[in-house]
Formats: structure tokens, C-alpha cells, sequence
């Protein structure tokens, strides 16, 4: 597979395996793991396990995991940004002093008045450095804003924190008063 049909390969793992597993008629088990070999039947002959490493070893954001599951066969998931009910078995983790949240400028005013909301994911995503959050406000259209997330105060105010195994951060909500320009 060239670099393009890879990163295709890997937009269209992201679709199935955060938002719908069943538009290829596959099933997560509780925890979002799926067996290789079932998704790969499911994606269909022109893609391969290599095919498949390819991405997952590559992938810019390790987005993907991949185990060796109970039963001896191989399981990949995605390790973060579902929408559909998964748990993850993430353990609550004291975060950095602040960390930073990249989206449009255009969404500042709302997030000012109601805090950053999860949407239709299970959490907020926050990012551990301006670099980052810059990468991923840029996914917006428009000019990019970055927020800064006064994590410490939060954390010792009982919000609980998470970071997912690709080290994006994660929480429920950050209410209006932890946050500031950057
Ligand atoms: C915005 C990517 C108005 C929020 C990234 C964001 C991340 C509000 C959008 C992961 C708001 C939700 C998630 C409020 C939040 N008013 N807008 N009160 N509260 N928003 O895609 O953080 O590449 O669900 O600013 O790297 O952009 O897919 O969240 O713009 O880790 O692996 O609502 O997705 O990862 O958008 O990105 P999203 P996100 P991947």
C-alpha cells in the first residue's frame, strides 16, 4: 500500500473502531478490543495484516493498539476518541501543572461561557503541549485558538484526570474559570 491508501486505511479504521463497528458488521468487546482477523475479514481482501501493522506502527498519533488477547489471537483497538460506549479502563492520573486545548476561534466565546464540553466523545481531549493543541485546532476551519487548561487547580479541586495510551489527556469537563488564553 502507498503512504496515501495507508492513511485512508487508517481514517477509515478510526470511523469503525471510535463510531461504528457496525457499518462492517463487527462487534467491540467491552473494552473497544476487536480480534485482527475478524476486522480484517470485514475490511475485505485488499487489506492485509501487514497492511494493518503498517498503520498501526506508523500511525503519526498511535491511535491504534494491538495485543495479544485472551484467547492467544491478536486485538487491535482505538486508544482514545470513541463516541460509542466503550471503557477503556483508564486510571485517573494526577496531571501536569496546565495543558493546552487547540480548536476554532470561532467556538472561543461559547467555550468561555460554558466550559469545554465532551460532545459526543467521552471526554474532553486535551493536549500536553502547545504544539499540539496548535496540530489539532488546525483540524478546524478558520483561525486556530489555544486554550490553557489550569490543570493543577482543577486536580486539587477533585476533577479527575486521564491520559490515554498515546498520551492525550482527558477529563469530563473544564469549567470556564480554569481557563485562559494562551
Ligand atoms: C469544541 C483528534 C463550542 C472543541 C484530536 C472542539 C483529539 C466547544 C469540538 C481528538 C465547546 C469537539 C479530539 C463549547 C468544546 N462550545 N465548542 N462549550 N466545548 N467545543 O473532534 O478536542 O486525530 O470532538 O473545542 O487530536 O477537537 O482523531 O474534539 O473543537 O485528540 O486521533 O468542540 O481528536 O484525535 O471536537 O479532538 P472533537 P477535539 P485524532
Amino acid at each position: 500500500m502507498d503512504s496515501g491508501a495507508l492513511v485512508r486505511l487508517s481514517r477509515r479504521l478510526s470511523y469503525i473502531l471510535r463510531h461504528d463497528p457496525g457499518s462492517v458488521g463487527i462487534t467491540l468487546d467491552p473494552q473497544g478490543w476487536v480480534a485482527v482477523d475478524d476486522l480484517l475479514a470485514a475490511l475485505g481482501t485488499g487489506v492485509s495484516r501487514a497492511d494493518l501493522d503498517a498503520v498501526v506502527d506508523g500511525n503519526d498519533k498511535r491511535r491504534y493498539a494491538i495485543r495479544s488477547g485472551p484467547g492467544g489471537r491478536d486485538e487491535i483497538r482505538a486508544s482514545q476518541g470513541h463516541s460509542v460506549p466503550v471503557d477503556l479502563g483508564l486510571e485517573e492520573v494526577p496531571p501536569p501543572p496546565v495543558l493546552f486545548h487547540g480548536t476554532s476561534a470561532a467556538a472561543v466565546p461559547s467555550i468561555r461561557a460554558r466550559g469545554l464540553e465532551r460532545g459526543g466523545r467521552h471526554h474532553v481531549h486535551l493536549s500536553p503541549d502547545l504544539t499540539t493543541a496548535e496540530v489539532v485546532g488546525r483540524r478546524r476551519r478558520g483561525p486556530v485558538a489555544v486554550l490553557t487548561v489550569d490543570a493543577a487547580a482543577m486536580a486539587a479541586a477533585g476533577y479527575p484526570f486521564y491520559r490515554s495510551a498515546n498520551g492525550v489527556w482527558l477529563t469530563d469537563h473544564v469549567p470556564p474559570e480554569y481557563l485562559r488564553p494562551s
